[in-house]
């Protein structure tokens, strides 16, 4: 069961956890058509909060809006000032944010019309996404027989609720065979994400992560491109097959949910030592440092506010 905090913000006002419904001819709940973001906030070593890269977060559900031809009555700012309150009025020094667009009710049928597009933002805690040994140790995955979208099928560069069906089967799949995940591969065959993270793969100190092709750009991948340089990595964006995986020395994945996360066994071959890897480990030191505002260089990537 979520976590549930007091209000979500709904089309501009809160409301009471309890109230925030949608009718059930909702189109979106139909069609799929909605998207949206998953944002976390930090508690900062200084006593204050911190949303990690709010901007680019309410950028990207803006771009996945403009990509599905959604119009969003709210500008970036609004929708950064509306994240902060949701965060404040629950009294939430930390936590998840879930900002959603979708059709409302109106007409049935695959045309959306004129049906209202509808807005919310709802906040709870949320901790460790894979599990609370994940973070430490590691977590087993598997590849998929599920494929990650062909980029002319779903939009990929867009957090679409629909494309989330794919991940859904995927990610039952991998938790009905006893995997923590999985390892998604593209129409291609080459190693795409996971069902709700990037990936990435080190060998030889060298760090690979798959081009934005059938992935979703995602923020914290971009951190870390940025993060991974500055700490004097060589990081490519490069497509790799999953036995390049199977011999890596270390795998991980990213997300706003599963932040860095260490992969230990790739379909049952152990990956380097069988626990998190020097490079994964550096990297997550370093991540969580940034977002617990102890890193000056970064500081643009937080958005204070207090509770
Ligand atoms: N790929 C997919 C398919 C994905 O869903 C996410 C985030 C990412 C990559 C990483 O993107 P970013 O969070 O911007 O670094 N998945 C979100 C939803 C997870 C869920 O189960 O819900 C998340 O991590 O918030």
């Amino acid at each position: 069961m979520v976590q549930q905090s007091s209000k979500i913000w709904f089309d501009g006002k809160f409301v009471d956890w309890a109230d925030a419904k949608v009718h059930v001819l909702t189109h979106t709940l139909h069609y799929g058509a909605g998207v949206f973001e998953g944002i976390r906030a930090y508690e900062c070593k200084n006593g204050k909060s911190a949303i990690f890269r709010l901007k680019e977060h309410m950028r990207r559900l803006l771009d996945s809006a403009h990509i599905l031809n959604l119009k969003v009555p709210y500008s970036q700012e609004e929708l950064n000032k509306a994240a902060v309150e949701t965060m404040q009025v629950n009294g939430m020094k930390n936590g998840y944010l879930r900002p959603l667009v979708f059709v409302g009710a109106g007409v049935m049928g695959v045309y959306p019309g004129d049906n209202p597009i509808q807005t919310i933002i709802a906040a709870w805690p949320w901790g460790a996404y894979l599990g609370k040994d994940a973070l430490e140790k590691g977590i087993r995955i598997k590849t998929s027989s599920f494929s990650r979208h062909h980029v002319n099928v779903m939009m990929t560069k867009a957090k679409v609720c629909g494309n989330y069906v794919n991940s859904v089967l995927a990610k039952q799949e991998a938790v009905a065979e006893g995997f923590d995940e999985c390892m998604m591969l593209d129409s291609h065959g080459f190693v795409s994400e996971g069902s709700g993270e990037n990936i990435y793969i080190v060998r030889d100190g060298k760090i690979k992560t798959p081009p934005l092709n059938s992935v979703l750009p995602g923020i914290t991948r971009n951190s870390l491109l940025v993060l991974a340089k500055d700490l004097g990595y060589e990081i490519v964006e490069q497509n790799f097959t999953r036995d390049e995986v199977y011999v890596a020395d270390e795998v991980f994945f990213s997300g706003t949910a599963a932040e860095l996360t260490p992969i230990r066994e790739v379909d049952h071959r152990q990956i380097g030592e069988g626990s998190a890897g020097p490079v994964t480990k550096k990297l997550q030191q370093e991540f969580f440092k940034i977002v617990a505002g102890e890193n000056e260089k970064y500081a643009d990537w937080l958005y204070y506010y207090e509770v």
